[in-house]
């Protein structure tokens, strides 16, 4: 990856929406409307949890979004169903330490983005030699959204990762609020991943657009601290 593209991938994870249709009580294709009109800057398909739609249903709504994303040209990526990702020709694939290899998802989908999640120092190099272009951290707080994390970790990665000098694009994840946004940026991250801040908010709008402008401001502050 070259130096422009980490820094695009850096601004695109900025405000980085993930969402299934168990996640919303509100129709799924609003809520996703609702947030790129706030100013979302990428977007994940995952597909998970009670009641979570499989086969051509699944597909179908991942085309509608995909649709609303390539609108709004924010990268549409899809979570753990590399095959989907590659049917529907999306941006990107995310995958855990317990899904597919990331070095086998590399493989398979060329030079797509590829993010992968990781809990320490270890796994940030394994996901950096595999080819990942940037690495998902958490839960930074507490969440209810995923039930099988794991412990809290709070900003320590974050801030371990770039103590190490290592420059690859990280987003944290896991009870991010738009009071307890900051930090994550202040510690090194480039973006916060957020499900249910927007998706359960009443105005996911609204609440993709603070959230965006939140973290915009935040670094900014920081480019000027370098200056
Ligand atoms: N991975 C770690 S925490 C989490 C995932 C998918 C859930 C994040 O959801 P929320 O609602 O933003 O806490
Ligand atoms: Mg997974």
């Amino acid at each position: 990856m070259t130096k422009a593209d980490q820094q695009l991938i850096k601004q695109q994870l900025s405000v980085y929406f993930i969402m299934g249709t168990a996640n919303t009580s509100g129709h799924p294709l609003d809520v996703v409307k609702e947030a790129i009109q706030g100013g979302i800057t990428m977007f994940q398909f995952r597909e998970k949890g009670e009641g979570a739609l499989q086969g051509e249903e699944k597909e179908k709504i991942a085309r509608q979004i995909q649709a609303l994303c390539q609108e709004a040209n924010i990268p549409f990526i899809v979570n753990d169903d590399v095959q989907l990702a590659i049917d529907l020709d999306a941006d990107g694939v995310h995958v855990g330490q317990e899904d597919t290899l990331a070095q086998d998802v590399r493989q398979r989908i060329g030079n797509k983005i590829l993010g992968v999640s990781t809990h320490n120092l270890d796994e940030v190099r394994q996901a950096m030699k595999d080819g990942a272009d940037y690495v998902g951290m958490g839960p930074v707080y507490p969440t209810e959204t995923k039930k099988d994390t794991r412990s809290v970790q709070g900003v320590s990665l974050i801030n371990e990762v770039r103590r190490h000098g290592l420059h690859i694009p990280i987003v944290g994840i896991g009870g991010i609020t738009y009071e307890n946004a900051a930090p994550v940026i202040q510690a090194g991250a480039d973006g916060i991943s957020i499900i249910s801040a927007i998706s359960q908010s009443a105005n996911p709008k609204k609440a993709a657009e603070e959230l965006t402008s939140l973290v915009m401001s935040e670094k900014a502050a920081l480019v000027q601290d370098m200056d």
